[in-house]
């Protein structure tokens, strides 16, 4: 089979479990050769996180801490000041940040908070940084305010495959995401869509995940792979860890099946070793949360990603660059 009618190949649940069954080595030199096709593969693009409301969100998704329901101890804080917003972003950009993300624990959006985050769309483009944000479900005619206001991505997540969905989430349905990343893509937004792993779903599901996610048309421009933040008082905290070659061959499915998305190597890099993060960029991760916190939760140091970047060769993306 040539290059070309790889990157043009469809993706049901059976040919990506194919993907997965196939021999390691085999698996990353495909994921290789269709990332070098489309991207320098010394390149990689970081995004800086900003949770710009936080904890007492109504919804009931077993893994996040800021669900109200939940006792993990992430209180509930109004959103944050414009002000805030901007010096935090200004310093990620100052790190290297080529896009900031910015995360409202929230249900859907109201639109009077519609209008305060756009403000902050608004701030955020103005210091040449990139703009994502995750409010949870839209509705039409604010995914077009978001877009005429300059957002660049929204991020809404998957977060798995359809049958394991309602052992995760009963508050909102698969198809209610769906249909928001519909109105997202209809408004001209560009399409930040990714799962979670290592929530006690089979090899099964992580292949339906990349299928759903792959079926996509067109596919996400970005595509976050999160391996799960296990937080004390949440239903998923004490779930049996993914294992770590398993976490490789999921980033290596989703680069093959979606050629020129950037394939995020998302929230769980905190316990990863360098190895590790080593691997996924191999099989075609090119972009990482870059600074010291998530949303909630911790990641790697600054200096500690520098370090890694100098050691594997990698080069960050410059600003300015769509991708
Ligand atoms: N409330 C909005 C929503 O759910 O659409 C936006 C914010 S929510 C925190 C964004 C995404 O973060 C979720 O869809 C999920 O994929 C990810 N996430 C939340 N908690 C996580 C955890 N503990 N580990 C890994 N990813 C997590
Ligand atoms: C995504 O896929 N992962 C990010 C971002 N999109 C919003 C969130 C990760 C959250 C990890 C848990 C926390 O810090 O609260
Ligand atoms: Fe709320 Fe989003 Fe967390 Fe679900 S993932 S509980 S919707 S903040």
């Amino acid at each position: 089979m040539t290059q070309t009618t790889i990157t043009e190949l469809r993706w049901d649940v059976d040919t990506v479990s194919e993907l997965f069954a196939t021999p390691f080595s085999d698996l990353l030199f495909r994921a290789q050769q269709i990332h070098r096709l489309h991207f320098d593969p010394t390149e990689v693009q970081l995004s800086t996180l900003l949770s710009v409301k936080t904890g007492g969100c109504p919804e009931d998704c077993a893994y996040c801490p800021q669900a109200a329901r939940h006792n993990s101890g992430v209180a509930s804080e109004d959103l944050l000041p414009l002000v805030e917003v901007l010096q935090t972003a200004r310093a990620a950009k100052d790190r290297g940040a080529t896009r900031f993300c910015m995360g409202a624990a929230w249900r859907s959006p109201k639109d009077r908070d519609l209008d305060k985050v756009i403000e902050m769309v608004r701030g955020v483009r103005a210091l040449g940084l990139e703009t994502c944000v995750t409010l949870g479900m839209l509705k039409q005619a604010q995914a077009r305010r978001l877009h005429d206001a300059g957002l660049d991505y929204y991020n809404h997540n998957l977060d798995t495959s359809p049958s394991f969905y309602g052992h995760i989430i009963s508050t909102r349905q698969y198809q209610d995401r769906l249909q928001t990343l519909e109105y997202v893509r209809e408004a001209g937004i560009r399409v930040c869509c990714g799962g979670i792993v290592g929530m006690g779903e089979s090899r099964h599901d992580r292949a339906a995940l990349i299928a759903q996610l792959a079926a996509l048309d067109p596919h996400p421009e970005s595509v976050p792979i999160n391996n799960l933040v296990q937080v004390e008082g949440t239903p998923l905290y004490g779930t049996a860890r993914i294992d770590e070659l398993e976490f490789v061959r999921t980033i290596a499915a989703a680069r093959i099946t979606m050629p020129t998305a950037r394939v995020r190597l998302s929230a769980g890099r905190e316990t990863m070793s360098d190895t590790l993060q080593a691997l996924c960029f191999l099989a075609g991760a090119n972009s990482i949360f870059y600074g010291d916190r998530l949303l909630t939760t911790g990641n790697p140091q600054v200096e500690s990603d520098q370090s890694l970047f100098e050691r594997l060769g990698i080069k960050p993306q410059t600003a300015g660059a769509i991708g």
